[in-house]
This record gives structure tokens, C-alpha cells and sequence, in this order.
């Protein structure tokens, strides 16, 4: 008998990341009587006094936010890397460390604190992506910057500190785990076949499209084969290029334009302001082409069944492997019949 991915359980393999994720969808059906989270209030002003991001209002270390009428940015007041620390190196035994320089910013999506991503009009969308372009050349041209992540945290569950629309960018001098586990992978398949890996992964998903959400002339959002969050989706080019810098034009107001599709469908999907981590993931600034690198955009949302129903990564997950229920395919038709 053939594997029932609807029935059986299985392990899935990334291949960005060369990990394994347990799917168990027999499960699904299982009673739920664990926590349910408290769902807090959605409408806010569109200017709020006492928000540390609102134009013209004071930080939490007294410096002060211009009346901005666009986008934002500054850098982080409390940020976890900082420019100055010099990269000495620690070894003593088997213990290991060394300094880590950086550069942390936070980019304000919006003057107006009551929108957030998906609320906001395509070319407003657009100056976000213009912003992103901008810091990611800048940052990463500085010579003790190899790497730039750009993310969002959005959602109370997923610690954001404050509504205000508004994402982060934590560049550094290293590659950080989880963008060196994708580089390798890219770096091997690109030496074998002198191809994009995540464009022939694209082009495999698009003949059956069975985990595809939504799509435009110049990009696709599917759920990944390997996702591991319940409504885990990724937005992937159709044409292979490394990083937001080399967006063209009409693809900068198609990746606005999906990145609106798709979070509009996740508000939709439980009928609240959908929280999660999205990143980017992009060539390290280490002065090399890196041709084997696809660019591409990462969600990871907690929200398992309501609102107010959320995944948990703990027990099995933390020993074991990463593990869910509802299959890629289960979640990515939800997805796709919201339009
Ligand atoms: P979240 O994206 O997780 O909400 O984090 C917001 C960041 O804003 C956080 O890293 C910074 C915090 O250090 N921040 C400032 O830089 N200035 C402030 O006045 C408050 C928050």
C-alpha cells in the first residue's frame, strides 16, 4: 500500500534545512481541552499618545520620533547587537565564544497605529518593501555586516511588544543558524545541478498544486511541503534572483501586492488579526555572488484551530523532532478557498 499522507503518519524532510518534521494526520480528530488564549481587543486609534513608535511621541530612552508621514526607521534603543563589540575570540577547553557585532533597527510599517500588514493598500505595502531594499544593501555594504534579517513579530502571542505596525532587522558579523542550514543546502544542490533548488522545488509544486495558496505573474505562496506550523506559508520568485535588492519594479508591486493577498487570508481564516513571525530569507552580505540562493519570504503563525487556539513546540517537539496534525495540504486548502 502507497503512503496516505490524509491517514498515515510520517516524517517529512526539509530541503532547505536537511530536517525531518513528524506528520500525524489520524489526529486531527483528537478533543482539545488545553489552554485557549485570551483574545485582545482589535481596534485601536489611528494615533495612540502613549505608543513609542506614533509620530512625533518620546521613546522609552527619551529620544524622540519625528512626525514621519511614511515609513520609519531607527535604531533599535535596546538592541541585542551593537556595532561597537569587537569579535574576540574565547577558547578555553571545549568552551567556545566570540564577540559578535551588529546593527539592530526597527522599521515603522505606518504612521497610523490602528493598521497593521494586510490592512494596509498595496503601494503603502510597497514603500515597506522599498524600505527593506534599502536597508538590506545599506546595512549589508558595511564591511563587518554578512548577514541582514529582516522579520516581522506580529501578534501579542508572538512577544510583540507594542501594535503599532512596525518589523525589525537584526544584521550581524556571522550567518546565523537557521539562514547557514538554507545556505548549505542551496550551496550543494546549486554544485550538483547548477540550479535553483527552491525553483525546482517551485516548478515540482506547481505541476500538482496541492500546497498553493495564492499566486501572481511574478510569485507563488504555498504551504511547504515540510511546513511545521499549523498555517506555516512561504512566499517564493518565480525567477531565481538572491536577495530584495534586485527586485524589479513590477516584481517589487507583485511581492506587495501577494504579501497582501496572503495576510489577508490568514485575518480571514479565524476571523482575527492573524499573529506571526515572518522573516526573509536572502544572500549573506559577505561580498560573494551567491548565486545558489533563492529569495524568499517565511511565515510561521501559531494559531493551531480559533483565535484563540495556539500550536505549542514543547515535549516531543523539544526532544524529539518538530511534529503536527493537520497536513500541509489540509491547511493550504483552507488558505486557498478564503479568497
Ligand atoms: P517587537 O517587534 O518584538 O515588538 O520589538 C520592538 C522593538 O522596539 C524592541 O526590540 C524596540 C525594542 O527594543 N524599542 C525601541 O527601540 N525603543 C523604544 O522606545 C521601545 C522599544
Amino acid at each position: 500500500m502507497p503512503l496516505d499522507f490524509s491517514n498515515d503518519s510520517h516524517r517529512r524532510f526539509n530541503i532547505l534545512t536537511g530536517e525531518w518534521i513528524l506528520v500525524s494526520p489520524h489526529r486531527t480528530k483528537r478533543p482539545w481541552q488545553g489552554k485557549v488564549e485570551s483574545l485582545s481587543p482589535d481596534r485601536r486609534p489611528s494615533y495612540d499618545p502613549n505608543c513609542y513608535l506614533c509620530p512625533g511621541n518620546t521613546r522609552a530612552n527619551g529620544d524622540q520620533t519625528p512626525a514621519y508621514t511614511d515609513t520609519y526607521v531607527f535604531d533599535n534603543d535596546f538592541g541585542a547587537l551593537l556595532a561597537g563589540t569587537a569579535p574576540h575570540v574565547y577558547q578555553k577547553g571545549l568552551l567556545q565564544a566570540q564577540g559578535e557585532p551588529g546593527i539592530c533597527r526597527v522599521l515603522c510599517f505606518s504612521p497610523d497605529h490602528s493598521l497593521t500588514l494586510p490592512e494596509m493598500p498595496v503601494s503603502a505595502i510597497e514603500r515597506v518593501v522599498d524600505l527593506w531594499q534599502k536597508e538590506y544593501l545599506e546595512l549589508g555594504a558595511q564591511p563587518f555586516i554578512n548577514h541582514v534579517q529582516i522579520f516581522e513579530n506580529k501578534g501579542a502571542v508572538m512577544g510583540c511588544s507594542n501594535p503599532h505596525p512596525h518589523g525589525q532587522i537584526w544584521a550581524q558579523r556571522s550567518i546565523p543558524q537557521e539562514a547557514a542550514k538554507k545556505s548549505t543546502r542551496q550551496l550543494a544542490y546549486w554544485e550538483e545541478n547548477r540550479r535553483s533548488l527552491l525553483l525546482d522545488y517551485l516548478e515540482q509544486e506547481l505541476e500538482e498544486p496541492v500546497r498553493l495558496v495564492t499566486e501572481n505573474a511574478y510569485f507563488a505562496a504555498l504551504v511547504p511541503f515540510w511546513a511545521v506550523w499549523p498555517y506555516e506559508a512561504m512566499i517564493i520568485p518565480r525567477r531565481h534572483f538572491q536577495h530584495i535588492g534586485q527586485l524589479t519594479a513590477e516584481e517589487k508591486t507583485a511581492f506587495a501586492a501577494i504579501l497582501k493577498d496572503l495576510t489577508q487570508r490568514y485575518d480571514r481564516l479565524f476571523g482575527t488579526s492573524f499573529p506571526y513571525s515572518s522573516g526573509i530569507h536572502q544572500s549573506p552580505t559577505d561580498g560573494l555572488e551567491h548565486p545558489e540562493w533563492h529569495f524568499h519570504m517565511a511565515f510561521y503563525p501559531p494559531l493551531l484551530r480559533s483565535a484563540t487556539v495556539r500550536k505549542f513546540m514543547v515535549g516531543y517537539e523539544m526532544f524529539g523532532e518538530p511534529q503536527r496534525d493537520i497536513t500541509a495540504e489540509m491547511a493550504a486548502e483552507k488558505l486557498r478557498n478564503l479568497s
